[in-house]
């Protein structure tokens, strides 16, 4: 670091000689001289934190199916103002809500990833492993941009994930975690197949509710065709084809509390006692940007997330809920809950098929079909659902027929208290047969 730069930042000492915490309370009442509040705008705590040291990512002997990094950002949410909470004064134009977050850097070089600190996603990416394949998973910690006076760790944690060993369990208390700086390789090898959800656990009241959560499935090895069970597209190892599918779509509900937000970045503490959410989330936005579709990677150069297509303000929100089949089809809804309230998903004019529980095949040990149609799923935070619904005949005019997806809970239905519905919903979009190509992946 130069003298001049030294001169122009604060240091993680001088900020605790200065009082630390007792002297952040105090910014926002505007008790700090101003040299002091001119130390504290983001654009110097950004430069301390560029200062830091470089992120080690060492080479594995056998290189990972994917690369996650741990770090911070800012995403969008719309609704009316909630001063100061929301939009977040610092967050740069057009994003609103300070996040902490996952995202995949695979094809990014060492340069790229360092360079996306601070520039992560809301929803982690969706990630989907074979039973009985190993599956390798590299974890880098960049450090936090706009908190460099933070050493908070980050872990994955498959939850519900029944094979692991404590070492890659990611429970930090009894295994390890990333410290800032550090990468680490888990590893894998899934017996159960089903939907289940990732997350990091270092201090995970607070690294969830910031965003750094995912869905996470396995396929089972009946996929390879098993017997008289012809390859395909399976949910579980049904040995009967029920759970036979053609589209699936994986919706990871939240809910998001923007004073909660705020705090982290303005160097506050949350009580989460206090804690009332503002916003409801289907993969990290809400209605109506739900139907927006999917961000489109990394750019090649920078390795920065590619906005999708006309809506720069989601670029770190890129996975959509937007759900679309031809008539006829068999649609897959992997539905996760890690938010801390409970939502009852309904199927508005359809009825789906609850297959899946907890990442278990609904059948009896005497092979009695528990599975059920309902159209309302109840979801507690930390429980999935594999619900399939057959497309219904596309009925015209529209080029499409519309349903509903959407949380009951009319509480929920909005964005920050704004007008018109918001929050956990989105349309299924029922096509003539033959409109639509074969799904490439979830959510496509
Ligand atoms: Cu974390």
């Amino acid at each position: 670091m130069t003298k001049r730069s030294r001169s122009r930042t604060l240091s993680r000492r001088d900020f605790l000689k200065l009082g630390g915490g007792a002297m952040a309370a105090t910014i926002g009442a505007g008790l700090l001289p101003r040299g002091l509040k001119a130390l504290l705008r983001p654009t110097s705590v950004a430069t301390a934190a560029a200062n830091a040291a470089t992120l080690s990512v060492p080479a594995a002997d056998v290189p990972p199916n994917l690369h996650l990094i741990g770090t911070d950002g800012w995403a969008y949410m719309p609704g009316p103002a909630i001063p100061p909470y929301h939009p977040d004064a610092w967050a740069p134009s057009p994003f609103t809500t300070y996040i902490f977050g996952l995202r995949d850097v695979t094809a990014l070089t060492p340069q790229q990833v360092q360079a996306q600190k601070g520039k992560v996603q809301i929803s982690a990416p969706i990630i989907g492993v074979d039973q009985e394949a190993e599956f390798r998973m590299q974890l880098s910690n960049p450090g936090f941009i706009m908190r460099p006076d933070l050493v908070d760790s980050h872990t994955i944690h498959w939850h519900g994930f029944r094979n692991q060993t404590a070492y890659f369990d990611g429970e930090p208390m009894g295994s390890v975690s990333v410290p800032p700086g550090r990468t680490m390789m888990y590893f894998y090898k899934p017996h159960d197949p089903g939907t289940y959800m990732y997350h990091c656990h270092f201090e995970d009241t607070e690294h969830i509710h910031m965003g750094m959560t995912g869905v996470l499935y396995v396929r089972p090895i009946q996929n390879q065709g098993v017997g008289d069970i012809p390859p395909g597209k399976y949910a579980y190892n049904d040995g009967d084809g029920s759970t036979a599918y053609d589209r699936e779509f994986a919706i990871f509900l939240a809910d998001s509390w923007a004073k909660g937000h705020w705090d982290d970045v303005h160097i506050q503490v949350s009580d989460w006692s206090d804690y009332r959410p503002d916003f409801w989330l289907m993969n990290g936005r809400v209605y109506p940007d739900t139907l927006a579709p999917n961000g489109s990677g990394a750019d090649p150069v920078t390795g920065d997330l590619i906005a999708p297509t006309g809506r720069p303000d989601l670029q770190y929100q890129p996975i959509s809920s937007l759900i679309q089949a031809n008539e006829g089809e068999r649609v897959l809804l992997r539905l996760v809950n890690l938010g801390f309230q409970l939502p009852a998903m309904t199927l508005t004019g359809l009825r789906m098929r609850v297959v899946g529980k907890d990442a278990t095949l609904l059948r009896g040990r005497d092979a009695t079909d528990l599975s059920y149609l309902t159209n309302t799923v109840f979801i507690g935070s930390g429980e999935s659902v594999d619900a399939i619904f057959t497309a219904p005949p596309y009925q015209g005019p529209d080029p499409y027929n519309t349903y509903l997806l959407y949380n009951r809970s009319y509480a929920h239905l909005h964005n920050a208290g704004g007008p018109g519905y918001g929050g956990q919903m989105t349309e299924v979009r029922i096509f003539p047969e033959g409109t639509l190509p074969a799904q490439t992946g979830p959510n496509t």
